[in-house]
């Protein structure tokens, strides 16, 4: 599957920067965005749900939306794909890994200084004050559907908890943007996996690395935007194709 090219290219890189969206948390069992939708995705547009005005318009029905999603994370496990993403690094010099993801299977695979483009489930606060909010550590039992849940309220000012992620119509968190932007004008290679490459600006980074010469390559079982513009395109799940790169890296260099 991999060129003994394509494989040194990664072991002389200086700066490898890895993007990953939904599609690697999918064997994980946390249902993707754009796939079969489940549940209330069936009736609901996420575009709506995850947006300030969705929120305001129902906000037990986002809450219990945010609720039942992060109890399938709480349950979940990390896959062979977030595994292998975290053992590159000791094949690389330098890996620097984005998501748009808000789960924490990356951390919880082992992955270090993650930066989170789109927030994360495990962060709410006060959509009034921007108080942080510290969630009571059992795990919620919610709703196979994930049925409507009042918010709490915030201790400060009594305003809603929302979800500490990052909405339609929302700026991504300014520091985590500027450190996606170094990484790539620093980077000899881009590995996109598992987005459909849809939302902007973080499918912006991509078109980024292009520009800047970087070799870029995509790991995702369907088509995307991308497939006309990366230099390799590897077709198939990220929790066989990475551990498999892995595999191959190892066997290089041993
Ligand atoms: C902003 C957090 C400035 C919440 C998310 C018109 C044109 C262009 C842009 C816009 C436009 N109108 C509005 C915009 C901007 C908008 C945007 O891009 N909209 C798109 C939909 C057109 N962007 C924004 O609003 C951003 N902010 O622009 O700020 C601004 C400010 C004010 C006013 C205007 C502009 C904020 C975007 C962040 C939104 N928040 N998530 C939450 O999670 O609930 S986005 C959400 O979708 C996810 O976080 C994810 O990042 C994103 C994309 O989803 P993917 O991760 O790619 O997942 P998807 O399901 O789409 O695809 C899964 C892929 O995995 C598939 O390709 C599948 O084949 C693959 N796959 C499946 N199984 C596997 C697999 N791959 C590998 N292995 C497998 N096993």
């Amino acid at each position: 599957m991999f060129s003994n090219d394509f494989l040194l290219s990664l072991l002389s890189a200086k700066h490898i920067v890895i993007l990953t969206g939904a599609g690697i948390s999918a064997e994980s069992g946390i249902a993707t965005f754009r796939d079969a939708q489940t549940g209330l995705w069936e009736r609901y547009d996420p575009a709506v749900l995850a947006s300030a005005d969705g929120y305001l318009a129902d906000k037990s029905l986002v809450w219990g939306w945010y609720e039942w999603r992060r109890t399938q994370v709480l349950t979940a496990q990390p896959n062979a794909g977030h595994l292998a993403i975290a053992e590159l690094a000791g094949y690389v010099a330098r890996v620097t890994l984005i998501t748009q993801n808000v789960d924490d299977l990356h951390e919880r695979a082992g992955s270090r200084s993650v930066i989170h483009l789109h927030g994360s489930l495990h962060q709410p606060r006060c959509f009034q004050c921007a108080e942080p909010y510290v969630f009571a550590n059992e795990i919620p039992t919610i709703a196979p559907a994930g049925e409507r849940i009042e918010p709490p309220s915030c201790k400060c000012c009594g305003g809603s908890i929302r979800p500490g992620v990052v909405w339609f119509g929302e700026m991504l968190p300014e520091a985590a943007w500027q450190s996606a932007e170094d990484a790539i004008l620093d980077c000899d290679a881009l590995f996109s996996i598992g987005t459909s490459s849809l939302v902007r600006p973080a499918a912006n980074l991509p078109d980024m690395a292009i520009i800047r010469g970087a070799k870029v390559i995509q790991i995702n079982p369907g088509p995307t935007p991308l497939d006309a513009k990366v230099h390799y395109n590897f077709t198939g799940k990220a929790g066989e194709i990475l551990p498999a790169l892995v595999k191959a890296l190892a066997d290089l260099v041993s």
